[in-house]
């Protein structure tokens, strides 16, 4: 096994150990030291150099360190043949759900604008809407979690999927395009919990945002070319969203001359909505090498013609 995870050299190191540990007869190697690369089997990666894996002709799985897999699949180097696998490490939903709760708690309980009376010296109660309704884009293992947060505060949530063959409980799904222009007037807050797949890359466009509610709040916190940055932009300067809170933008580190730096309407944070923990990482990726070594079915595997 190679771990291919360049700016992340602590976590790489934790992760080996961790890998070492649970399955002492597996040569583990950080890139870009290790033997002999024919007989390398196993990459896990997190934002590999591109060409990275080319090197490797006897490759069975990558494995990306973290929930979304877009860079492995987007990756020509990763054959047909190779089995691609997420790593959906424990605690991860439930981390993700605790920011998308602070995110549009915020944002309904006009936080934002307390903080700022308190800098001018200002007592000013102000209401907050009674009812409140959160749409959330992707009901998966991120959002199935975070949509039962925010419904266990009591806001009503809709849950936007593919199919809606599997109920959510307390959530009410929706499927297909026109549900979604349909359900975004009535939310307060749009959350995108989507895996970026090309039939979901740039959905976030100047047609969503016109339909999104006047004063409502967008969290993204799934890949940020799920947006259409310009168009959010002037989608911000009509009020519609009002806010939008990003961990993830195009192109990461958001380079510094970008406007959202500065933007009244913009939060930011540096793509740490949800960390992979290396220790609980370990855990599934041995899981899935040993899988792997056993001819069973591995850990969420990603779908190729999905792309999720
Ligand atoms: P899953 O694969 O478990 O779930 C994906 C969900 O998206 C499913 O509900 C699926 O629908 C839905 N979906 C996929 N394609 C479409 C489409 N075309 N239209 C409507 N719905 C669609 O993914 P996870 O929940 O594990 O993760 C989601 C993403 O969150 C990751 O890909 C990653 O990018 C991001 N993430 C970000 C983190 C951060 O720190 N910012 C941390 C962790 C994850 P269905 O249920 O019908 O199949
Ligand atoms: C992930 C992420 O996909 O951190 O896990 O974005």
């Amino acid at each position: 096994v190679v771990i291919i995870m360049p700016g992340r050299e602590a976590e790489a190191g934790r992760l080996a150990e961790g890998l070492r540990r649970r399955l002492p007869s597996t040569a583990v190697g950080v890139w870009p030291e290790y033997g002999a690369a024919d007989e390398v089997t196993a990459v896990v990666s997190w934002r590999h150099p591109p060409g990275v894996l080319e090197g490797f002709p006897a490759l069975r799985m990558v494995a990306s360190f973290g929930a979304g897999a877009e860079h492995l699949l987007e990756d020509a180097a990763v054959p047909a043949g190779v089995a691609v696998v997420r790593t959906v490490a424990d605690g991860l939903a439930r981390d993700l759900a605790e920011y998308v709760v602070a995110a549009v708690t915020r944002h309904r309980r006009r936080l934002r604008e307390h903080e700022r009376d308190q800098r001018r010296r200002r007592w000013r109660p102000r209401t907050y809407p009674a009812r409140w309704t959160d749409l959330v884009l992707g009901m998966g293992r991120m959002g199935v979690v975070s949509a039962r947060a925010l419904a266990a505060l009591g806001h009503e949530v809709l849950g936007w999927r593919r199919s809606v063959a599997a109920p959510v409980s307390g959530v009410n799904c929706l499927a297909g395009m026109p549900a979604l222009a349909d359900a975004l007037p009535d939310a307060d807050a749009v959350v995108c919990l989507l895996p970026l797949t090309p039939a979901t890359g740039d959905l976030i466009d100047e047609s969503f945002l016109a339909r999104m509610k006047p004063g409502s709040l967008l969290v993204n916190v799934a890949r940020g070319r799920h947006v259409v940055e310009d168009d959010l932009l002037d989608a911000l300067d009509r009020g519609r969203p009002k806010h939008a809170v990003l961990d993830v933008v195009r192109t990461e580190p958001l380079p510094p001359e970008h406007p959202f730096w500065d933007h009244p309407g913009v939060t930011l944070t540096p793509h740490v909505a949800a960390l992979t923990d290396p220790e609980a990482a370990a855990d599934r990726i041995a899981d899935n090498l040993r899988r792997l070594d056993a001819g069973e079915p591995l850990l969420d595997e990603v779908d190729r013609e999905l792309g999720y």
